[in-house]
């Protein structure tokens, strides 16, 4: 596998940052997940805006242009012989020394793997999933926006470890308030009365690519669809109910809490938006 580190194309085995990094050491750096589809990378532009909007709420100064990363992340997909798969791409604050102090880094590292995605077995897209509310909640707006895509993931991996806990494989977050924020790395839906609903970036959810995506759809489908103040009850007491992340694509889910959402089976609704997804990634995006 060939990686891009710091302007260069290496191999896997050579692709390494220091000990002093503080990307490593403190979480310090922001980063983008990213789906290429028959060759075409999906939206790059919006993660490359979103990757932009990160680095500059945490006043880390961009290293490259929009066009030189675009052009970076085609190469490493082209090196790679990738035509599906999925792309990560990290910036972190660079080397420093064991202090917090960012302006002590000399510049910022940036990687690019892309690499083949592991997905969620397809019994669950027919099926759905079955996920449950965990105890550690989204990191609310006054600590750190949750709409940076930063390193600092460690209160979704503890809830990543509750979900597991339960026999879960994805869990959903409130936010201090006691509402639905979103799940560990997917945002959620529910559809009620016909209508899709989803959290607000302000409620604590990532405003997520795919999200962004199905917003889209909903429109040129004319499906009702707005954000709103969820809380569990309306998640137990929906229609349907459906995830969307870069990985997960669009998944339903038919339980939460041990509670069946709708008929227990994905909705038509639901079944229409993967639909349409899935037509999409494959005519939209940047050829490499
Ligand atoms: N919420 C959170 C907290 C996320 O991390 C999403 C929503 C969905 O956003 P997109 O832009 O992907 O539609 C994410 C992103 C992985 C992985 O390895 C996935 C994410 C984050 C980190 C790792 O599958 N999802």
């Amino acid at each position: 596998m060939i990686i891009y580190l710091d302007g260069k194309y290496v191999d896997s085995a050579d692709a390494k940052v220091s000990v002093f990094d503080h990307g490593l050491l403190y979480g310090d750096g922001v980063f983008e997940g990213i789906r290429i589809y028959a060759g075409n990378i999906f939206r790059l532009d919006e993660h490359l805006e979103r990757l932009e909007m990160s680095a500059r709420a945490i006043m880390l100064d961009m290293p490259l242009t929009r066009a030189e990363f675009a052009e970076a992340v085609c190469e490493t997909c082209r090196r790679n012989d990738l035509n599906d798969g999925y792309i990560r791409l990290v910036i972190t604050r660079g080397i420093g020394d064991l202090g917090l102090a960012p302006w002590l880094c000399d510049k910022p590292t940036v990687f690019i793997i892309a690499s083949k995605i592991s997905l969620y077995p397809e019994e669950h897209y027919r099926d759905g999933l079955s996920i449950v509310t965990v105890p550690t909640r989204r990191i609310s707006p006054d600590a750190l926006p949750p709409t940076i895509k930063s390193l600092n993931y460690l209160n979704n991996i503890l809830a990543k470890i509750e979900a597991r806990q339960a026999g879960a494989l994805e869990a959903i977050m409130l936010n201090a308030q006691g509402y639905v924020a979103e799940c560990t790395a997917d945002n959620i839906f529910v559809v009620s009365k016909g209508e899709i609903l989803t959290p607000s970036s302000s409620a604590g959810a990532l405003k997520g690519i795919t999200r962004g995506t199905i917003f889209d759809i909903a429109k040129e489908q004319n499906i009702p669809m707005r954000e709103a103040d969820l809380m569990r009850y309306d998640v137990w007491c929906a229609d349907e109910c459906f995830l969307t992340g870069t990985g997960a694509e669009v998944i339903p889910v038919v339980k939460l809490d041990g509670r069946v959402i709708g008929t227990g089976k994905p909705g038509p609704v639901t079944a229409k938006v993967l639909e349409h997804f899935r037509r999409k990634v494959l005519v939209e995006g940047t050829r490499i």
